[in-house]
């Protein structure tokens, strides 16, 4: 039999690289990076060689619709076909709806750029609902709302490897990219200054010629002295500032109150490296800025970027080469997230507003915000009070949100509470244990998909290399199917979504491109055609057509426009609570919770580990490989990790990563109610006041040595090998 290589784009991560499939007799021989590929140039992982084959022949994988037969989490469960199951979920959707009206009906996706997401937004609206919850809110979700207010929705890609100065904060890509791991590195060989900003002394901070050690949470003192440096030394773009920002002189102001002696007590990074990073990043120039999870994810999140951003719009960084470039989109081409903001398939604007968040939150949840999803604490808290309104179907495709939203005892709580909970997932998770059914996805080498990837900027492909096993199906297909039971059963009160298929999804989506599926097939990528300063012919994407360093939208609902500094609530935290604890760390071999039932991964980590300072170990007598309780002031909920003793931690801050589940422990969830560390993470307030974000990352922590006895019971059937 001939290899064929298939050119294709992998996506077990949010990276996006090139790929270069092998298939021979329908069985994939290797998988590897592609050279040729623009944005990723060869890059590649351990996930992506693995994950790909191992998730399609799983032993465990679901490969047709199933209903539940037991209780809730038991486990016991009747294949059924496809017709029967789309039929039944109608039908069960239609009671729901009845009885609670369409706004009762609610989702839970992973973000607004996979195609998941689509097939989420208007399967729920042609019922005539605008709730769903979206992971941006733990995620992205306050870089993006800032970026909307601002205008500096940029990133680096690959202007990184021409910059001669390179601002990473929060971020520690040698876990959570391979492809921007790379272009830092080659920016480095380049000569290029590395300023990292981060309370962990990453593998970049280690490289880097400036490490800021922050105190976690107070990044936002830090942005706002270094402006004031930058201001009060005239080191900024004049002309750039000149003509496209605006508010600048509120901003220096404001700025005036954090010169570096100040910035240095909140932040407890020196005032004179505070002064060194601010003239280095505007006198060397070109300059790009990485933000990264590190700034997201707390209460005062969206500022804290608002910070940020000026700093690249006083620097002129902006769309000029080897600095943050704006978002290139290909002339024509209906990417997910242009498809769910097109008002052609959005509801009508009296629905929009009942939206769960949407008066709280009207920049994240409201008919005009940036997610247009609901604010996932609130919908939560609906399904379990029933206030503002009963939730009572929930769909979740792509998302295991048992084992990655904060406060796991609520989820479940709330998932159980349930009239229908239908997943669609192509492992058993501890959220597909709870549903009433299970619907089959495709893995990664049975898809085919179309995406706008920035990196580069191209297009990137998504071939299918091998048949789908089973009766497994795309999210497209079975969103499909499920509104087209919905509309015989008369239940759609709007029709919103159009396509009959995947392949007819993503004609849609190149419809206007005259670029054919089968064009891009060839190469697996097709560049985006890209000019610098574009700017300067359509403005940024604000009122002003500037970049609102004070944005006016905040002001116009009642805000403080400006950046401005607010303690982190664990700067009080209640007593006994005397550790401050950072989250979701990225591991390598997992993507968030998934992996965890792959042998290969296991290899690489098979424990949730907690990073803690040598000295901080010795106080609280906790040695190597030792596990370690750890609890929160806001939940009763408290995990089980396992000491890794490091000084890459100051002493009065552990770390850990995210997303533990062992699938071979018995019970619905699976050992993450004991090793997940959002068992004992809140949901609760406080929330960022304007995109709702909830702090699950930097939270007032105590520690307590399990006792030894006790792990052969706690840990069960988990197979741990011991750490070396
Ligand atoms: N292997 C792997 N890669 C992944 C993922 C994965 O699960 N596995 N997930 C993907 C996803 S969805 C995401 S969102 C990204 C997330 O990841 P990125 O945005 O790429 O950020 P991280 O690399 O997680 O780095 C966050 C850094 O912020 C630091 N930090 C914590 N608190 C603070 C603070 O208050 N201030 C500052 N300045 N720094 C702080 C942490 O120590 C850590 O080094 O990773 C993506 N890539
Ligand atoms: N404490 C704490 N919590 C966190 C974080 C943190 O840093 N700290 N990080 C947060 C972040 S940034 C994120 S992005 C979230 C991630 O949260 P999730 O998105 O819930 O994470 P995954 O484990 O990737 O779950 C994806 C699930 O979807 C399934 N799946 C994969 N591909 C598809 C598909 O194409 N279709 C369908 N239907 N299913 C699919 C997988 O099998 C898996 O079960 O977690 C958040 N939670
Ligand atoms: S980093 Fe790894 S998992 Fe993510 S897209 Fe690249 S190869 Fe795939
Ligand atoms: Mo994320």
């Amino acid at each position: 039999m001939t290899v064929r290589m298939i050119p294709s784009t992998c996506k077990e991560c949010s990276v996006r690289c090139g790929s270069l499939i092998y298939v021979e007799n329908e069985k994939v021989l290797r998988i590897t990076g592609n050279p040729e590929h623009p944005g990723s140039q060869g890059a590649f992982c351990v996930k992506g060689m693995n994950a790909p084959v191992t998730a399609r022949d799983h032993p465990d994988r679901p490969v047709y619709p199933m209903r539940r037969i037991g209780n809730r989490g038991e486990g016991r469960w009747e294949r059924i076909s496809w017709d029967e199951t789309l039929e039944e979920i109608a039908d069960r959707l239609g009671k729901v709806k009845r009885k609670y009206g369409p706004l009762s009906i609610a989702g839970a996706v992973s973000n607004h750029f996979v195609s998941r997401g689509v097939a989420m937004t208007q399967l729920l609206r042609s019922i005539g609902s605008p709730n769903y919850m979206i992971n941006q809110d733990l995620c992205q979700g306050c870089r993006y709302t800032a970026a909307m207010l601002t205008g500096v929705g940029a990133q680096p890609g690959n202007e990184l490897p021409k910059a001669r100065c390179v601002l990473v904060i929060g971020k520690s890509p040698s876990d959570s990219s391979v492809v921007q791991w790379m272009h830092i590195k080659e920016a480095k060989k380049a000569g290029a200054k590395i300023i990292v900003v981060d309370p962990r002394r990453t593998p970049i901070s280690r490289m880097a010629d400036e490490w800021l050690q922050i105190r976690p949470g107070t990044d936002v003192a830090l942005a706002l002295s270094m402006i004031n440096v930058m201001l009060s030394e005239n080191l900024q773009d004049d002309e750039f500032v000149r003509d496209w920002c605006t508010g600048t002189e509120r901003l220096r102001e404001r700025a005036a109150q954090y010169p570096p002696s100040v910035a240095s007590e909140i932040t407890g990074v020196p005032a004179e490296t505070i002064t060194t990073a601010a003239r280095t990043f505007a006198t060397t120039k070109p300059g790009c800025l990485i933000l990264g999870h590190g700034i997201d994810a707390q209460a005062n999140g969206v500022k804290t970027t608002i910070g940020f951003h000026a700093l690249l719009a006083l620097t002129g960084n902006l769309d000029r080469e080897g600095t943050n470039r704006l978002a290139k989109q290909q002339s024509g081409f209906r990417d997910y997230f242009s498809v769910i903001n097109d008002p052609a398939f959005r509801l009508p604007a009296e629905i929009k507003q009942k939206i769960i968040g949407g008066e709280a939150y009207p920049l994240w949840s409201g008919p005009d915000s940036w997610s247009k999803s609901s604010h996932n604490p609130s919908l939560i808290r609906a399904v379990i009070t029933g206030r503002p309104y009963p939730v009572k179907g929930l769909y979740v495709s792509g998302v295991n949100i048992v084992c990655t939203y904060p406060d796991i005892q609520n989820t479940i709580t709330a998932l159980k509470t349930l009239d229908l909970l239908v997943v669609a997932t192509d492992h058993i998770t501890p959220t597909a244990e709870l549903a009433d059914f299970v619907l089959p996805k495709t893995t990664l080498l049975e898809e085919e998909d179309v995406s706008a990837d920035q990196s580069a900027p191209c297009l990137g492909v998504v071939q299918r290399a091998l048949p789908p096993k089973g009766e497994a199906r795309s999210d497209i297909e079975i969103a499909a199917g499920l509104t087209d039971a919905l509309r015989r059963q008369g239940l759609l009160d709007f029709d919103l979504f159009p396509w009959k298929s995947h392949r007819g999804f993503i004609d849609f989506q190149l419809e206007d491109t005259g670029i054919s599926f089968d064009e891009l097939c060839v190469k697996g990528y097709r560049p985006i055609a890209m000019a610098y300063e574009e700017y300067r012919k359509k403005g940024f994407k604000t009122p002003s057509k500037k970049i609102d360093l004070c944005p006016e939208r905040l002001e116009k609902i009642g805000h403080d426009p400006l950046p401005e500094y607010t303690p982190p609530a664990y700067s009080q935290p209640p007593a006994g609570f005397d550790l401050v604890l950072l989250t979701g760390i990225r591991s390598m071999a997992y993507h968030h919770s998934r992996f965890r039932n792959h042998a290969w991964a296991r290899k690489i980590q098979d424990a949730p580990e907690l990073r803690i300072n040598p000295k901080t170990a010795e106080r609280h007598n906790i040695g190597r490989d030792d596990w370690v309780w750890v609890s929160t002031p806001g939940t009763p909920g408290r995990a089980l990790l396992k000491a890794w003793v490091t000084d890459e931690v100051p002493e009065d801050v552990v770390a850990t990563g995210m997303g533990w589940w062992y699938p071979e422990i018995k019970g619905a969830d699976h050992g993450a109610l004991t090793f997940n560390i959002d068992v004992a993470i809140p949901y609760g307030p406080p929330w960022d006041p304007i995109s709702g974000s909830a702090e699950a990352r930097n939270t007032a922590c105590r520690i307590i040595r399990a006792e030894r006895g006790e792990i052969p019971r706690l840990t069960g059937a988990a197979t741990f090998r011991s750490s070396s």
